[in-house]
């Protein structure tokens, strides 16, 4: 069963005056330490959803799929499988892996058919996906602070307010901090989107980010809010180091609370290939991550990016975005994902 996050027993929750076009969850009332899976969204939402996310992964889809046809099992099929993997940006690690793990499995199991293969594949690739598969557990601190880092054009501001409106919906009240100062307009556009969606947005003249976050915390302190959202720079005006500023940032939000940040997410984009794999090593060296959005997977995006990272460094994948709506953006799930690859 599929659900977007899960949650502790919350004792204020907030009401979202402007509620997202899905069937919103009874609020959670339960017994301590129970964790409340909440309702999925409309089953035509989660089709087109669905939808999207196969037609985002049709290339490698095909590649993955048509090889199996009519084959017999042998040097032939795996070389082609290897390229196939390559091509859907797997990298070599996790391709190696797969490789040798389905031949294992083809001798063990005595398969002798290619469909049987294609099952045995779709297997591996479920157990390699599955631990990055985790939800963003809600309730666990007042405020739960998220920083959101990713370089330029990944996709965080779309994902923060994809994510506000889902909280919203989950019965917590949001606040943002606008640390992106590098576009003079983000400011002004975050905030003008914040009110219109009864989101408080805490900017700053001055803007600079640190600032903004600490602020952002203590209000959120001060006001009773659920969730604060740092959005970050991927790109600096200065000359100082991106990595630097997102430390400072973090350090930042530990003065103003010492448990927090407690989510540190990075933001990438799917259609960027094993640079995408670079990116994840060098935030997570920089900041400790605890979660990753992949989004535009409805886009060009091969998907095997994913296997990459499950591979070499399997930081939990909280969401994955195939598109602008708010529906679009959806908990990670191994075997839907799977089955969007394969079918
Ligand atoms: N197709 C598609 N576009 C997306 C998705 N997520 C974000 N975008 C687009 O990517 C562009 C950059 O997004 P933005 O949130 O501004 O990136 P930021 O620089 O990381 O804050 C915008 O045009 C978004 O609409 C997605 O899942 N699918
Ligand atoms: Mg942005």
């Amino acid at each position: 069963m599929f659900s977007f996050f899960k949650k502790k027993p919350q004792p204020e929750p907030a009401v979202a005056k402007e509620a997202v076009p899905q069937a919103l969850p009874a609020a959670a009332t339960s017994t301590a330490e129970e964790i409340v899976e909440p309702a999925p969204s409309s089953p035509e939402a989660k089709r087109s959803w669905l939808a999207r996310l196969k037609s985002g992964l049709s290339k490698t889809s095909s590649n993955l799929t048509t090889l199996f046809i009519g084959a017999k099992i042998g040097d032939e099929l795996y070389e082609e499988l290897e390229s196939a993997l390559l091509v859907s940006d797997a990298g070599v690690e996790a391709t190696q892996f797969l490789l040798d793990a389905l031949k294992k499995k083809v001798k063990d199991e005595k398969l002798t058919e290619a469909d049987q293969v294609r099952n045995a594949l779709r297997e591996l690739l479920i157990d390699l996906l599955r631990p990055l598969q985790k939800p963003l557990v809600l309730g666990r601190h007042q405020p739960l602070v998220m920083m959101i880092a990713g370089v330029n054009g990944a996709g965080k501001t779309t994902t923060i307010g994809k994510l506000a409106k889902h909280l919203q919906a989950h019965e917590q009240s949001v606040l943002l901090a606008a640390g992106d100062t590098f576009r003079a307009a983000a400011r002004e556009q975050l905030t003008i989107w914040g009110e219109r969606n009864n989101i408080t947005v805490i900017a700053q003249e001055s803007g600079d980010p640190a600032a903004v976050a600490f602020d952002a915390v203590h209000s959120a302190q001060a006001r009773g809010t659920n969730v604060v959202m740092v959005d970050t720079a991927g790109r600096l005006p200065t000359q100082l180091h991106l990595m630097d500023e997102l430390k400072k940032i973090k350090r930042v939000i530990a003065k103003a609370m010492d448990t927090a940040p407690h989510e540190v997410l990075l933001v990438i984009d799917g259609n960027t290939g094993q640079n995408a794999l670079a990116q994840v090593k060098a935030f997570d060296d920089a900041l400790g991550l605890t979660g990753l959005v992949v989004t535009k997977l409805d886009g060009t995006a091969k998907g095997g990016i994913l296997a990459a990272i499950a591979k070499t460094r399997p930081v939990p994948l909280y969401f994955i975005g195939v598109g602008e709506k708010i529906d679009d953006l959806q908990a990670f799930d191994a075997e839907e994902f799977v089955d969007a690859l394969l079918s």
